[in-house]
């Protein structure tokens, strides 16, 4: 018998909804729904392969305890005893600093990461905390922790009423967006093109989306501060600085215009290889633009200057009038994001509030930087971490020097990795605890529709009831919450009872709130769901900005009104939200933040440095997602290859040919690799992708490990990061290329 079931996708931001067709359990297809309120039927061939990648018969069915060296299928109760004292032995005697927590990207995908990960971190409360924010987007969030006082108001690109976008370090056309959920991104930037508008891309590589635009600036890699600030010089030179009604929510241009001077176009085309011209133009144009947006991603975040990047990236919209209104960068209103409050000075943002034990690293958003958990686990000492608990995280592959973190955390007294594989980084854990496939989990995207180009909500139900043995990674965190407080073995149910407990009773004690004065055990009682994760998410909504607020409104969202929309609720295009949004301690947008401001000299002596003459960049591909897909062998395959790709002229200096071997020395290893020689990259750039290096023993990844690649990663020691937000540099590392000889080559090949 076959059924169709609802299920948005999990697998990148932009959250499209699919339509999986269901055979005896198991999903056998899987199509764009094309009556979702938000994706309207746009699926990639990663959703396409939805089943495949559900159905993997390498993904674990139950639990994996180790045993005399060994790890071994255990029942879960025998793994929660495992981790119970495993976690207590090392809480008992070295205390809660002595542990650590590793979060992955998925966690930002899983109703699981939402609600559950809050409250464990709640409970272990250590320090160390690692995620791969430090390896991605944390200077966003420390850029707008800093202009707005929040760490999350991070502007999204409003796509479909914008005249003139501006790319830097962003290739959607592959990765389908980041920090701009927008479904269908390739659809959005060709109807911006056909309804009169201009598209810019900076990149070193002329991508998909660079293919696409009027305009593609192929930058010299780790100099996009560079370039921006020489925009705002511009801006400021030439009268063009007009920040419209945003003016009177604004503070700090004067110090922004002091800050600029030097960096004139001709001061920074050197170090951008880009001509001073083109830089005028880009400004020029930019500002002359009836709407205009920057967006900057990954190429401009894990870089030298990542921070500082961001922040330019605001600045700009901010000084053209282009913040927070439409068809510029405007802020998301999503319906679980706390109910509306008036507009009043906050608590702002702190830096470095605690640093890392060895390096004296300062924490951003409450993390540590992930290039130091290697050294945390390494050095002896009070404070070392002896226990991790990683949840779909793999940074042997993700993160710089995975060599020397896999010895790390070999060395563990004990760790236990949430994952559906036993790979890279889950080998070394003493207990692996499972997820279900996500046919098997409930969706919601509590992270992305915060940064979704148009305010909506949507929640699927698991399209498919948890197989016999299986346990939803709510109550496997639940369980694990459990353990890490000594209380082993009661009812995880109660882990739910008492967020929803504290939720309302801190609601109801708030005079903005809608449920002020009322009693929060009454309020509870009025919740409806199948689980706690859903008793959870219909008090959010209800306390949401468009929620039923327990009867305030009676029109507004409940958890029964979404489920009865199953291809979601429209709630309209973006609007404005400055003041309201701000939590500086000013109340204005702050544009000069001093933590930025002390870090320019930085970047006025890059004016005068250029790293090397070979600059390392990575790449993603549309059929692969970091290191966890190579698995799926529909995924695989064609041009989805960990090659090096270098320019013509690069190749033909250094006696590179195509498909022969190169060996690549960064700070942190070398490699040997099949070269691309294609003019897609620029001269003095080579890019080779990451999630790759599957030859690893001890995993259970047939297909990975039969094209396992390298990892990049091993290029890069970690000693370079972005200081303000403590993120990895991986984009413009310099490296030595040179050919292998041709025996070598054929070798390798197996000729
Ligand atoms: N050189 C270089 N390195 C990079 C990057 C780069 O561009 N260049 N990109 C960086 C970026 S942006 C990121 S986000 C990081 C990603 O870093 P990681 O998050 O460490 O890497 P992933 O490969 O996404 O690992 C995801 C893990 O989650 C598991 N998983 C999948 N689904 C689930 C689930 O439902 N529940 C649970 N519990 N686990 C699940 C997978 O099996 C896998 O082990 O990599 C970073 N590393
Ligand atoms: N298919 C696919 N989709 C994905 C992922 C995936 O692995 N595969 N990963 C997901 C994750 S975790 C994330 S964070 C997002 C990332 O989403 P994006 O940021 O859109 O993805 P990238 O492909 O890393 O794009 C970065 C671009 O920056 C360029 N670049 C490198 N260095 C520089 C520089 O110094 N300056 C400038 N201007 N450009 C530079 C690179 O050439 C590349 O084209 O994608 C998500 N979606
Ligand atoms: S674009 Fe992303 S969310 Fe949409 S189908 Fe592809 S992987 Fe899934
Ligand atoms: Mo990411």
């Amino acid at each position: 018998m076959s059924r169709t079931a609802l299920r948005i996708c999990p697998l990148c931001e932009a959250t499209c909804g699919l339509t999986l067709t269901i055979e005896d359990g198991a999903v056998t297809r899987a199509r764009g729904d094309a009556e979702d309120v938000f994706s309207r039927g746009f699926i990639c061939p990663k959703g396409a392969s939805f089943g495949e990648l559900d159905g993997d018969p390498d993904r674990l069915r139950g639990p994996l305890v180790r045993r005399d060296g060994q790890l071994r299928e255990a029942s879960w109760d025998e793994a929660f005893d495992a981790v119970a004292e495993g976690f207590g032995t090392v809480l008992r005697d070295h205390g809660p600093q002595a542990t650590g927590v590793v979060l992955g990207n998925p966690t930002v995908h899983t109703v699981a990461g939402a609600l559950s990960v809050p409250v464990l971190l709640g409970a272990l409360r250590t320090r160390n905390v690692f995620t791969a924010s430090t390896l991605d987007q944390m200077p966003k969030h420390v850029s707008s922790g800093l202009m707005y006082g929040d760490a999350f108001a991070i502007p999204v690109p409003d796509l479909d009423r914008t005249d003139h976008l501006l790319i830097l370090g962003a290739n959607p056309l592959d990765s389908n967006g980041s920090l701009c959920t927008a479904p269908d991104f390739p659809g959005r930037l060709r109807a911006l093109r056909r309804r009169g508008g201009k598209l810019v891309v900076i990149d070193p590589r002329r991508t998909r989306t660079a293919k696409l635009a009027d305009r593609h600036v192929a930058i010299r890699p780790g100099t996009d501060a560079l370039l921006l600030f020489a925009m705002v010089w511009v801006l400021f030179d030439e009268g063009l600085v007009d920040p419209g009604t945003l003016g009177a929510h604004l503070s700090g241009v004067d110090e922004v215009k002091a800050l600029a001077e030097g960096f004139t176009p001709e001061a920074v085309a050197d170090a951008c290889d880009v001509p001073a011209a083109g830089i005028r133009t880009l400004a020029r144009e930019f500002a002359a633009a009836p709407r205009a947006v920057a967006y900057g991603r990954v190429g401009s975040s894990t870089v030298e200057f990542g921070t500082l990047t961001n922040w330019l990236v605001d600045v700009l919209g901010a000084l053209t009038g282009n913040l927070d209104r439409p068809g510029g960068m405007m802020f998301p209103l999503s319906a679980t994001g706390g109910w509306k409050r008036p507009a009043a000075p906050g608590k702002g943002f702190a830096l470095g509030r605690w640093h890392s034990r060895v390096s004296g690293h300062p924490e951003a958003k409450g993390e540590l930087p992930a290039v130091a958990l290697a050294e945390e686990i390494e050095t002896p000492g009070d404070g070392r971490i002896r226990a991790v608990l990683a949840i779909a995280g793999n940074p042997v592959l993700s993160a710089p020097d995975g060599d020397r973190l896999d010895r790390a955390l070999a060395g563990l007294d004990f760790m236990v990795s949430v994952d559906p594989y036993l790979n890279e980084t889950s080998r070394h854990a003493h207990v692996v605890l499972p997820p279900p496939p996500p046919s098997q989990s409930p969706h919601f995207d509590y992270a992305f529709n915060g940064f979704a180009i148009r305010n909506q909500v949507r929640y699927t139900r698991p399209a498919v009831p948890l197989d016999p043995g299986r346990m939803a990674e709510t109550e496997i965190l639940a369980r694990v919450v459990l353990c890490l407080s000594g209380q082993h073995g009661a009812d995880p149910a109660a882990v739910d009872a008492m967020v929803i407990d504290a939720t309302l009773g801190k609601a109801v004690a708030d005079p903005t709130a809608p449920v002020y004065g009322r009693a929060a055990a009454e309020l509870a009682t009025q919740l409806t769901g199948d689980t706690g994760a859903e008793r959870r998410l219909d008090m959010m909504l209800r306390l949401g900005p468009y929620g039923e607020g327990f009867g305030a409104d009676p029109d507004g969202l409940t958890l029964d009104r979404v489920l009865a929309h199953p291809h979601g609720i429209d709630l309209g295009p973006l609007s404005p939200r400055i003041p309201a949004l701000l939590k500086t301690r000013s109340g204005t947008v702050e544009l000069c933040p001093e933590p930025i401001a002390a870090d320019v000299g930085r970047l006025r002596r890059a004016l005068d440095e250029r790293p090397g003459e070979l600059l390392l960049i990575g790449r993603r591909h549309l059929r692969s997602n970091n290191s966890w897909m190579h698995n799926v062998p529909a995924l695989m395959g064609g041009s989805n290859r960990c090659t090096l790709q270098v320019h013509p002229q690069d190749a033909a200096r250094l006696g590179l040919t195509d498909g022969g071997l190169a060996r690549v020395t960064g700070d942190g290893g070398e490699l040997d690799v099949p070269v691309e020689v294609t003019d897609t990259v620029r001269t003095g750039v080579v890019s080779l992708p990451h999630g790759w290096g599957h030859a690893r023993p001890g995993t259970r990844l047939t297909v990975a490990q039969s094209d396992p690649g390298v990892n990049v990663n091993q290029l890069i020691d970690g000693s370079r990061l972005d200081p303000l937000s403590g993120t990895a540099v991986l984009n413009g590392c310099p490296v030595r290329v040179t050919a292998l000889p041709l025996s070598v080559t054929m070798a390798a090949q197996g000729d």
